[in-house]
């Protein structure tokens, strides 16, 4: 303030001055006194506006420094670090799937080879038989995905008539189905080559088919798929070269079928066993019969001739479903 008193004297002296002696008139000198004084108040205005944007900008400094933007400030820093860290597992996740894609490929590349199968099996009458078929790993895994009967129900009380009929019925649909023709056509091309070589009768013949079947190795439901029942599409045996009685059973009537004999598959009413029935000429031994036509038993666990049956199920009535 006493700069600003100075400098407004020596002004007035610079003016009195002037005045003194150029004679400038009363009014001019009293114009400029009044612009003098203006000028003043416009200083001591800026004058006092910096002095308080300079309190304001203490006060913002005093704030950011307070306990509230010191959090602010962590959360920034916490942030730049989460963030480094994030382009980190983008980093990683962008090179995981790279590795996914590939095994993609891999997987695909395998799964459109093909797997050659070997069956080994002895006849008495026919001698060795050293067969190799080839399945499409792609054919075999497309039927390991596809629907096949099971009992869904909630309860575990007895089947009714009607519902052992449907389901049961279902598993002929496994035996017909046309998806793997161009495999049981091999079989039957195998067959065919025996038949011709040895001249068999029809009868012979199926006894040769039963044989390669029987030549499969029993192995449990339960054990294999850890289900309790798990009925095999045929080509699931032919690549497992395995499976239970239901299994070989709708193995060897895909065959027989596609071969033009008249099949059905026995269901014992124990529900404990399933077989195959063939309409044929046969004259001994078991069967069973189904709106008039004759089934003769053929088992497909054992390693007897068409006609035999197990003990417990010779006088037991079976649930007879033809295969078509
Ligand atoms: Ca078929
Ligand atoms: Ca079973
Ligand atoms: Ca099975």
């Amino acid at each position: 303030m006493k700069g600003k008193a100075c400098f407004a004297l020596l002004c007035l002296l610079v003016l009195v001055f002037v005045l003194s002696d150029c004679g400038v008139s009363r009014e001019e000198y009293d114009t400029a006194v009044a612009e003098m004084a203006r000028l003043q108040s416009e200083v001591e205005n800026l004058q006092s506006e910096r002095a308080s944007l300079q309190g304001a900008m203490v006060n913002l400094q005093e704030e950011l420094n307070t306990p509230d933007n010191e959090r602010i400030r962590k959360l920034q820093d916490e942030l730049t670090d989460q963030t480094v860290v994030l382009d980190r597992i983008l980093d990683t996740s962008a090179a995981l799937q790279a590795q996914v894609g590939a095994l993609e490929n891999e997987l695909e590349a395998i799964t459109d080879t093909a797997v050659m199968l070997h069956y080994q099996f002895e006849t008495s009458r026919w001698g060795e038989q050293n067969w190799m078929l080839i399945i499409p790993l792609r054919d075999y895994l497309d039927y390991r995905e596809s629907p096949r009967p099971f009992d869904n129900r909630d309860n575990d009380g007895p089947l009714t008539t009607d519902e052992i009929y449907h389901l049961f019925a279902r598993y002929c649909a496994l035996a017909t189905d046309p998806g793997d023709d161009y495999l049981i056509g091999r079989i039957i091309d195998r067959v065919n080559e025996v038949v011709t070589v040895n001249d068999l009768s029809n009868l012979d013949t199926i006894e040769f088919v039963l044989r390669f079947v029987q030549s499969l190795t029993y192995t449990d439901d339960l054990n294999t798929t850890s289900r309790d029942e798990y009925p095999r599409y045929p080509m699931e045996t032919l690549f497992d070269r395995g499976g239970d009685c239901e299994d070989t059973s709708i193995l060897l009537a895909a065959i027989l079928t596609e071969m033009g004999y008249d099949v059905a598959l026995l269901l014992f009413e124990e529900f404990d066993h399933m077989g195959l029935g063939i309409n044929f000429p046969v004259e001994y031994g078991n069967s069973w019969i189904y709106e008039g036509r004759r089934y003769w038993y053929l088992d497909t666990t054992g390693g007897q001739s068409i006609g035999w049956c197990p003990r417990k199920y010779v006088e037991t009535s079976a649930y007879v479903y033809p295969v078509r």
